[in-house]
């Protein structure tokens, strides 16, 4: 059970007898069964039909026995919960709201109620529990607020955030209020996902690194500080995404998350020891180096793994998400390459 899956125990920093590993977007286009489900329903649809929605995040887990699953869902919805019009088009990416400029939108948002606007979420949680293999954990997740600021300010993605970074320049007390509004509506919704059964909750900020240091914490830490304390003795942990954020670790360790992710831009024993023996890690694979051959995939596992799993609390991941055109296979082998890792590397086991 989550108490004692090896994914729960690593986000902890507890000793483990062998190394968890997961994929991020493991449940996606790269497999035939989701295409297939896909073929014959909108991403949306997907998402907030909780027996579908269940389906596709065991799809991966069922194929590879990876050690911990996530939860099919967006991050994006909850903005839709918040009163703002969102659609997925079959290419360009999210829409939010209908062109009306950032400002307006953000006076739109609502704090919604997790059981009554996302219930679909929750559903699918009580089922995705029931039909877990053993010793595999649920992860629960959200959008962290500023990359959901992001989403909301621009009304989609975007290329150079111009939309954001003016709103947090020229009304900078508006943006603290745009964030605590998100704050506000993410703590009661990752709550209610623990009370429905998640083992473990993650906040995917993934555009934490077009801010600066001093923007970065003054923007943003002391709403992520506010939201993970929020979550502290709720029996998961907390784990925090972001990319291209070496440069923020001094900031970001101070959020208190339970574990940080790295990605392929810095050496996995180089972050260790920046981060020291306490501070739990996933990461930290190219995912494009899935698409090398078989025997150039296992040394790139193995170089990461003996530097990741120098000191307890070490996670396998990829830096971001599976490509889309990732061959099937290339992720069964690094699943087997990672479960195959003796552990017991120098200092493993000395905090038993
Ligand atoms: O066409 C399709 O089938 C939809 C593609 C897709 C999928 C599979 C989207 C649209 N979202 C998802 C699922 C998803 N998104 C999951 C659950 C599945 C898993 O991880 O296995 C999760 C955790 C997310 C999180 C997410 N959505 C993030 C953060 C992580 C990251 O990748 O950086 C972000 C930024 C989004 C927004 C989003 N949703 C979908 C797209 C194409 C995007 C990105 C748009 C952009 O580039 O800004």
């Amino acid at each position: 059970m989550a108490a004692s899956s090896v994914f729960v125990e690593a986000c902890l920093g507890r000793s483990v007898d062998r190394l968890p590993v997961w994929l991020m977007r493991q449940a996606g286009r790269y497999l035939p069964e989701y295409r297939e489900l896909r073929g014959r329903f909108p991403f949306l649809t997907l998402c907030k039909t909780p027996s579908l929605a269940a389906e596709v995040t065991l799809q991966p887990v069922e194929r590879f026995r990876m050690d911990a699953a996530i939860l099919f869902s967006d991050i994006l919805l909850i903005l839709e919960a918040m009163g703002v019009e969102l659609a997925f088009g079959e290419k360009g990416g999210p829409r939010l709201g209908s062109g009306e400029p950032g400002e307006e939108r953000v006076r739109l948002l609502s704090v919604p109620d997790p059981a009554d606007d996302m219930g679909y979420v929750l559903d699918a949680i009580r089922q995705i529990k029931g039909s877990l293999p053993d010793g595999c954990a649920l992860i629960g997740f959200s959008g962290a607020p500023f990359t959901l600021a992001t989403y909301l300010i621009e009304g989609g993605t975007s290329r150079d955030f111009y939309a954001t970074k003016a709103f947090m320049y020229r009304q900078p007390s508006a943006f603290h209020g745009v964030m605590e509004k998100l704050v506000d509506a993410l703590e009661p919704f990752l709550k209610a996902q623990i009370a429905a059964g998640v083992d473990a909750v993650q906040l995917f900020d993934t555009w934490a690194m077009i801010l600066s240091p001093a923007d970065y914490g003054k923007f943003v830490l002391p709403h992520m500080q506010r939201l993970v304390a929020g979550l502290k003795n709720q029996g998961a942990p907390v784990l925090h995404f972001s990319l291209g954020t070496s440069t923020l670790f001094k900031e970001m360790v101070r959020i208190g998350a339970d574990v940080l992710s790295l990605d392929w831009k810095i050496d996995m024993g180089e972050a260790r020891a920046l981060l020291g023996p306490t501070q739990a890690v996933q990461g930290n694979l190219d995912p494009f180096a899935l698409f090398q051959d078989t025997a150039g995939l296992e040394a790139s596992v193995r170089g990461i793994l003996e530097k990741g799993s120098r000191w307890p609390g070490y996670i396998f991941n990829l830096g971001h998400g599976v490509h889309p055109k990732t061959p099937v296979e290339k992720v069964r082998r690094l699943v087997e390459v990672v479960h195959g890792f003796p552990v017991g590397g120098a200092d493993q086991g000395a905090q038993g």
